[in-house]
Formats: structure tokens, sequence, C-alpha cells
């Protein structure tokens, strides 16, 4: 193990103790990074007045088990280049590190996970200490490394960005128990077929979950599972001092009992300490050769630091093997055994993941710390490495040398116009194809930077012909074997490293992860890419935590949900999404579309390319049909358009004064224009208005409302010509809440339809008169408020 001194250019050595060592400088950041996380943690619940008389909370016991891990990658192995998404309950420990690095305020970590302070879970967009990758609900971080090293390699084959310097790393450091999460294994899965290279998984192996101990026999297996994916695994079980006592006499057998001490029983001794140790080794060993000596020349205060010596706290080790870890080529799993609540008194106990230490043992703490009362913050009170020399040993850390971590990337030019695809008859879903194919050929400068995905149903939700054009991307060139062989097919794709089309198996956890990882491009990387996934509507519920996580990341796509709602019809109940439009409406840092007509839709995803690029902006969510419908001839003027981007527009004006509007979103179009055909016989004046996207209008609306501002709102200006008294008939193939809430905009009185059950095959005759979109339910409710109004 190498112990270089201070590069060249560190300050002179002032005091006359002799200049401390790399390893005496980490061992002495790591006791603070120990020391901030559970003071920082310790202060929100203990120093710092509640108001509320909730719990505040945080891990004391989670940080302690990574301090270590952390101390290695940040202060010494870790480069400005590489991203790590933290585990989530190590929050205080990541802004501890940052803290000794400058970064981070004082003022931030007395506010741990108050208003406006640092953030329970690390948080890319709360955060104010530089964050790479959120955390918080577990194996997503963890998935989101192995996605971000896969954009890091789109944009490297691709030449996007130069590939003469070093790639980054992106690391994971992870709960052991986040191996619980389905979602981690698709990832890895998806990582191997998509040969990921440029990432480490570091496994906090404290074998405790929340709950529970984590079993023995589960991890025997891991690593098998992570060889299967052709990852190296370094397994880093025991630290320096126990191998040396494993070298002695008797040491083998040693070895052979911790190997074989269950999970429990080592953790309940962690727990118990010195006295514990001594007789269960007394008791189990007594009869070994050697071991009475080993006994004998500790005492039980440094036969606990002995037999809880795992490699995981153990800097050396530590450092020894992420710095062996040169390989880019390969994967790497770290699995470092590690103690939750290593240090602190209840490490090791069952029940400490909440566990918080007492006023008592916190002043033990900072006792044996060295760290006089009122001292708690000072970032170098208490430590063997004077204030001076590790400033100079920080200012000098790889990672702490000045470099642009978040990067702005430059827009990419959209055009004013994107041309409607000519058909009298198309689904909107259709027309989506036909757009995107058009952009490949007519708009090279948009298309380049466009990268599509989807979970196998590339061509069914017609992805197909701009694949045909822009081709599959794959790391390594394939031999296009099937060209000369296969049967006549439409669909012609070639894989290669300038394919811009990354196709993944069935798994929609996988696509919201690649999603948020392609949509961060920009900040990560420094180069935009347009990401642009598609997955049958229905299945957004399936990865809904990690479309939840994409959104709070910030991270920029175009989602596209397709088939959704009853249409799809004979294509199976099963099938049918309800209550997509709802999480269009309520999904935070998403702004969704239903179009009813393709020249809608080509309007919407212009204004979409644009959205995804804007510092306020944010992710597009597009819910499209199947259903293929006749498609208005008309030419939209400016003012159409703009009125579609925000959300809604009059097909048919009511008169002034109208007692009755019909409100349509998406392909229920047709039923909404008979009905109105008819309606009009009898109520002349009746409107037809047709909502592109509700979560527009009622996000403009709200916000409106609360600055009095309502009646200048788009929503309050279409409804203002209606009367007060009139009725409103709203009607979607989704969810009907979705657009009920706009009687409350004039105060309109709305009789709702939409789907409220599903689960039936059958035709869109059948299926809209079973659940009451078709004609005679908008005529029959037109009815019911016409009556109403007269009563
Ligand atoms: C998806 C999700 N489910 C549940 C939780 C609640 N939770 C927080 S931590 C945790 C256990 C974590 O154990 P582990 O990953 O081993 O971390 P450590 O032992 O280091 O604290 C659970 C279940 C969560 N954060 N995310
Ligand atoms: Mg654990």
């Amino acid at each position: 193990m190498s112990s270089a001194p201070y590069p060249a250019g560190s300050p002179p050595a002032t005091t006359p103790t002799p200049t401390p060592d790399v390893g005496q400088c980490l061992t002495a950041l790591e006791q603070k990074v120990l020391w901030l996380s559970t003071w920082m943690i310790h202060h929100a619940n203990h120093v710092r007045p509640s108001r509320d008389g909730l719990k505040v909370g945080g891990h004391q016991a989670s940080c302690a088990s990574m301090v270590t891990l952390m101390t290695a990658l940040y202060f010494d192995v870790l480069r400005p280049i590489d991203r790590v998404a933290v585990k989530p309950h190590g929050s205080p420990v990541y802004h501890a590190i940052q803290y000794l690095f400058g970064n981070q305020s004082r003022d931030q970590l007395e506010r741990f996970r108050a208003f406006g302070g640092a953030q329970s879970y690390p948080s890319r967009t709360k955060d104010l200490d530089d964050v790479d990758i959120s955390t918080g609900s577990v194996g997503m971080g963890v998935a989101m490394t192995s996605f971000a090293a896969l954009a890091q390699a789109f944009l490297r084959k691709r030449q996007l960005v130069a590939d003469d310097t070093p790639p980054g790393r992106m690391i994971a450091v992870v709960g052991d128990a986040e191996f619980d999460e389905g979602n981690v294994f698709e990832a890895l899965l998806e990582g191997w077929k998509h040969q990921v290279t440029n990432v480490w998984w570091i496994i906090d192996y404290n074998r405790q979950s929340l709950d529970a101990i984590v079993a023995d026999r589960f991890f025997n297996r891991l690593d098998t599972v992570f060889k299967t994916m052709e990852w190296r695994v370094v397994t880093l079980k025991y630290g320096t001092r126990l191998e040396a006592a494993f070298a002695r006499r008797g040491g083998d057998a040693l070895r052979d009992w911790i190997d074989g001490c269950p999970n429990s029983s080592y953790s309940a001794l962690a727990y118990q300490g010195g006295a514990a140790w001594r007789s269960r080794l007394e008791r189990d060993l007594g009869d070994t050769s050697g071991l009475r000596e080993l006994l004998d020349e500790h005492d039980d205060e440094s036969l606990h630091r002995l037999m809880t010596n795992l490699a995981g706290h153990d800097l050396e080790t530590v450092r020894e093997a992420f710095h062996a870890a040169t390989d880019d080529e390969t994967p790497v799993c770290f699995i470092a055994y590690t103690i939750k609540g290593h240090g602190l008194p209840f490490e090791g106990h069952k029940d400490n993941h909440a566990g918080l230490m007492n006023q008592a043992q916190i002043e033990a703490l900072r006792a044996q710390m060295g760290i006089a009362e009122g001292d708690e913050w000072e970032p170098f009170a208490g430590l063997d490495v004077g204030e001076h020399e590790l400033r100079a040993f920080l200012d000098a850390v790889p990672f702490n040398q000045h470099a642009e971590r978040r990067h702005r990337a430059p827009r990419v030019p959209v055009p004013a116009t994107l041309a409607v695809p000519p058909g009298d008859r198309l689904s909107t879903q259709a027309g989506f194809g036909r757009v995107l194919a058009d952009i490949a050929r007519r708009h090279p400068e948009l298309a380049d930077r466009i990268v599509t995905t989807s979970p196998d149903v590339t061509v069914s939700t017609n992805l197909g012909g701009w694949v045909n054009r822009r081709g599959v991307f794959s790391q390594s060139p394939q031999a296009d074997v099937f060209h000369q062989d296969r049967p006549l097919s439409a669909q012609d794709w070639s894989m290669g490293p300038s394919g811009q089309h990354l196709e993944l198996g069935i798994a929609e956890n996988n696509l919201f992860v690649l999603l948020a990882a392609l949509g961060l491009t920009g900040p990560l990387f420094g180069v935009r890419l347009l990401p642009v996934g598609t997955l049958y509507d229905p299945f957004i519920s399936r990865g809904l935590d990690a479309l939840n996580y994409a959104c709070y990341q910030d991270a920029r796509f175009i989602l596209v949900g397709t088939p959704s709602g009853v249409s799809l019809a004979p294509e199976g109940g099963a099938h049918q999404s309800v209550l997509t439009p709802l999480i269009g409406l309520g999904q935070p840092g998403l702004t969704a579309f239903e179009p009813a007509f393709v020249d809608e839709l080509t309007q919407i995803l212009r204004w979409s390319f644009d959205h995804i690029q804007t510092d306020d902006g944010g992710a597009v969510y597009l819910r499209l049909s199947t259903r293929p419908l006749t498609q208005p001839r008309r030419e939209l003027s400016p003012e159409d358009r703009t009125q579609i981007v925000d959300g809604g527009y009059w097909l048919v004006p009511p008169a002034p004064g109208a007692e009755l509007a019909i409100v349509v979103c998406g392909p229920v179009i047709s039923e909404a224009l008979e009905a109105h055909r008819q309606i009009v016989e009898d109520i002349p004046g009746a409107g037809l208005l047709v909502v592109t996207s509700a979560g527009r209008l009622q996000q403009a609306w709200m916000r409106a409302v609360k600055t009095g501002d309502a009646e200048r709102t788009h929503v309050r200006r279409l409804l203002q010509p209606l009367a007060p008294s009139a009725g409103l008939v709203t009607v979607l193939d989704g969810h009907p809440a979705t657009l009920s809430w706009l009687g409350s905009v004039g105060r309109h009185r709305v009789l709702p339809l939409g789907v409220t059950r599903f689960g039936q095959s059958g035709d869109v005759q059948d299926l809209y008169h079973a659940y009451e979109l078709d004609v005679d339910a908008i005529l029959d409710a037109a009815a019911r408020l016409c009556v109403d109004a007269g009563t």
C-alpha cells in the first residue's frame, strides 16, 4: 500500500511534527465524516427546535456503515469526471464530505431535513452541493449508474463527445437490501446486453435492511449472478488486522469460525462487544492452538476492534481494491463487508436502522473524538492531523480539482414548423411514426440528436420508420447477417455504433431509468440528447416509480404511451389504460398531451422538442391511439397552434351565452363530433371544445387562481362565451376526473363521461357502448344537463 507524501506544491511543513502521509490524512477525514454525519442527524433531531412535534429522523447506522467506502472514494479515488449515486440513507455522509471540501455550508448541514436545507436523500435538483444522481427509492440510483454509462457510451460512440479523453466511471454505493428490488436485476441484464462498461457498484454489505438481517444464502448467490453477467466481483471481506490474525498460528481456525458465523450471530456479537466476543471464542475455539495467545494480547476493546475489522471499514484494503480496478472494459461489483452502525453504540443491533443516539451517547462520542463542546461543526476539531495539513491535503484531492461538473449544453435548434403527414384517415400513433420518420429525412440537425428507445414495442408503437432510417445502436458494429438471407421485411434495421435507437428488453422500469439517463446527458456529459421513449400506455404503471424518479431528477424526454385507453379495442382488455390521464395531470415535471388529430400532434411534438430543452421546461408525455380517424382538412393559423399547445381550442365555437358544450379529449372526437352534429339541431349554439392537454389548462389556471389572475388564463377565456348556467359534457377514453374539474373554472355544471372500469375485449362500437363513450351516451348526458338546467 503506497503512502505517498503530499504532492508537490503543498504547503511547507510549518509545524514541527512530521508531515502526515495520505493514510493519516484519510484516517482523520474518515473519523470526521463519521462524526459530522452522526452529529448532523443528532442536531436535526435533538438540538434544532421542533415546531410540529414530528420525528425528523435520519439514519446514523446506515451512514456509519459506509463512511470508509465514501472516504476512500471521494478523498482518494474519484476524478471529477466520475459520477456517483450515493445510497439514499447515506445522504449525511455525502454532505459531510462536501462540507469538508468547502462545497457545502454549515447552514445547510444545520438544516438537514429542514425546508431549504440539505435533503434527506441526495437530490440533484434540491441539494446545493452538486449531487450527481438522486437516490431515495432504493434500487433506482443503482440502475441509473448503468444507464448513465450506456448514455455516456452512446455519446462517445456517436462522437458527440470526444473519445480521446478517459470516460467517467458511473458508481453506485449501494445498500445490500437494494438487491431485493427487481429493477436492479433488470438493469443488470440490460446493461450486459448493451455491453455497458465503466460502472462500479459498491455494495455496503452490512447484511441488514430496515427490518431484518439479510439472508446469508442470498449473498452467497449474488456474486455468481454478477459473474454470469460478466462483471468482475471483488469481495472485500476482512481488513488488514484480521488478515494479520489469520496469518498467525490458529488463524485458519479463526477465519473458518468467522466465515461460518451466521449473519445474525455476528451482528449480535458486534453489538455486545469485546466480552461477548471473548466468551464466544473461548467456547468455540478454546482448544485451538494459538488462540489463547491472541485473546491474551487483546483487551476487550481491542478484541472488539479486531473482530469487527471487516474490509469495508479498513481504509487500506478499500483503497487498494479501488485503485486496482483499472480495467475500464469490465464493470466491477465490490462486495464490501461492513457492520451497520460501525463505531457507534448500536453497531450490529438488528433494530438500528432508524435508531438515533441519545444525548449521553453523542456526548460520549464527542469526547472520544476529542471535540470540545461548541466545536461540533468545526471541520478539523479533535483530529490527529493539523488543520493546515488537512486543508492542503483536501486542496490536492483529485476529485476536488477545478472542473466543470454541471455542464450547460447548447440547445439543439428545432425547426419553426414540422410538416403534417398526409393521409385522410390516420391514428395519432401512425401520425407520430410518420412525423418522426419525416424528421429523420428532412431535419438532420434535429434528427441527429434524437435518440429513441422502447421496451420491445418499437414496431408496434410505430417507431419502425424512424429506426429504418437511423438504425439500432450497438456498441460494436454488427454484421447485418440477416440482410442477404432473411425474408422480405418492412423492418430494415442496421445495428452499429452510429445507430440512434436503443432497443430494450420488456422492462418498463429500464425504459424510464434509461430515459432519465438520456434526458440528463446535457448536465452530466455536456451534450444534449432529445430522447423519445415509447411503450404501451397501460404499462406506464409498471414503471411508474422509475418515471417519477426520472421526473424528480428533472430529466428531459418525450414519452409516448400508445395504444391507450379502451380504444385499442380488440387488442385486449388487459391492455386498456384508464388511469394514465390522471398520471399525466398529476405527475410533477411532466406535461401531458392527448391530441385528437394528427395536425395537433405535429404541433405538440414540435413544441415538445423545444420544451424539453428550456430551463424551466420538463419532460413530456403524449398519450396516443391506434384508432384511425378522418383527419380535418384545415390549415392551422398561428393562433390555432398556440391554443393547441396551451391545452385546447374550440373546434366548433359556442354561440355567446350558449347553454351547452361538449368537451372532448383524444380519439372519442368522432363520437363527440357526431353527437354535436345532432345536438345543434336542437341547441344551435352548442360548442365543441377539444382539449389537447388537460394538464396545461389546469396548471396555468391553478397558478393564476392563486395570484387572482384566473380571468386571463386560457381555459377561462375558452369557457367565457358560455352562459353561467351552461352545462359541460366532458368525455375522454380515460378516467373522467381528468376533465371534470373544468366545472370549477366558470362554475359550470359538468356531466363527466369516461372510463372507470376496464377489461373487456371488443370492437370500438361495443366498448364505447359498454363504457358509455358512444354518441348515445353523450346525447344522453347532454339531455340530462338540459333537463337539470330547466328544473
Ligand atoms: C423503493 C423503496 N422501498 C422502501 C424504502 C424504505 N427503506 C428505506 S431504507 C430500507 C432498507 C435499506 O437497507 P439497505 O439497502 O441494506 O441499507 P442500509 O442497511 O445500508 O441502511 C428500506 C426498506 C425505500 N426507501 N425505497
Ligand atoms: Mg444493509
